[in-house]
């Protein structure tokens, strides 16, 4: 079944939902096989793989080592035009839709387009939307955009809905890696009221109680990736806690 589809079913079933955030630059091969393991034994739903920069080439070797270890779907989660790979099962197509940033709502899709149709990539929209979380995070400073400002749930809202009648496919909310603060609770709520395709959230998020209560306001996929390139152990506990938020239908 393709991913978007797979994704679409879960959601609808009420199911939540786990994507492990593998950054290639941040990791060690030993780590990501660490985390391969404990991702495949924790029941972990997909794998996101990207970072805000990747200086180090260490993206096809990174998804191998997923691979190899583990049968959960390869979703790409690119920084930007150049963290592209056949060896992935599919990609998180990302227009910026918080920013006014003309690059990052279309212009590095141009770049991309030919390369992902030859591809046999799965195409899937995604609607980003970086939310301010404390201090100034890697996106927002690589991405030259202002995040929408934490208390103004309303600009949230028509932002995502907005994403959602453009016809994208999913709608992010993106705190940032190691943010200070995660993306609040009333705006995880708020937003998914909101839309009927399916909700991401991510960045900042650290214990199994935030982890649940996020995917209780209404994240149907939550992402975590800082907590566990220090302890891949933690893996199991916080699937446990998204997959217990789940309200299965
Ligand atoms: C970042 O939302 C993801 O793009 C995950 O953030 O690394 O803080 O878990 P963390």
């Amino acid at each position: 079944m393709p991913i978007y589809q797979d994704i679409l079913k879960r959601t609808e079933q009420g199911r939540k939902q786990l994507a492990v955030l593998v950054d290639p630059d941040k990791l060690q091969n030993k780590d990501v096989e660490s985390i391969a393991i404990n991702a495949a034994k924790s029941g972990v739903d997909y794998f996101f793989v990207g970072g805000s920069l990747l200086v180090n080439n260490e993206l096809d070797q990174c998804i191998k080592t997923l691979k190899v270890n583990s049968e959960i779907p390869v979703i790409l989660f690119p920084g930007n035009n150049m963290q592209l790979s056949w060896k992935a099962d599919a990609i998180l197509f990302l227009s910026l839709i918080s920013g006014r940033n003309a690059e990052m709502l279309i212009g590095r899709h141009v770049i991309a387009a030919p390369y992902l149709k030859l591809s046999p990539l799965e195409v899937i929209s995604c609607g980003y939307m970086l939310v301010e979380s404390g201090k100034t995070t890697a996106v927002q400073y690589m991405s030259n955009t202002m995040p929408i400002p934490s208390d103004k749930l309303d600009i949230a809202i028509c932002t995502a809905m907005a994403g959602e009648m453009l016809g994208l496919k999913l709608i992010y909310l993106e705190a940032g890696s190691g943010a200070q603060y995660s993306i609040p609770i009333p705006m995880i709520e708020q937003v998914k009221q909101n839309l009927t395709i399916p909700l991401i959230a991510g960045g900042g998020l650290r214990t199994p109680e935030t982890v649940n209560q996020a995917a209780v306001a209404g994240a149907d996929i939550i992402v975590i990736g800082n907590a566990f390139e220090k302890n891949s152990g933690l893996i199991s506990e916080m699937a446990d806690a998204v997959h217990k938020a789940s309200k299965i239908i």
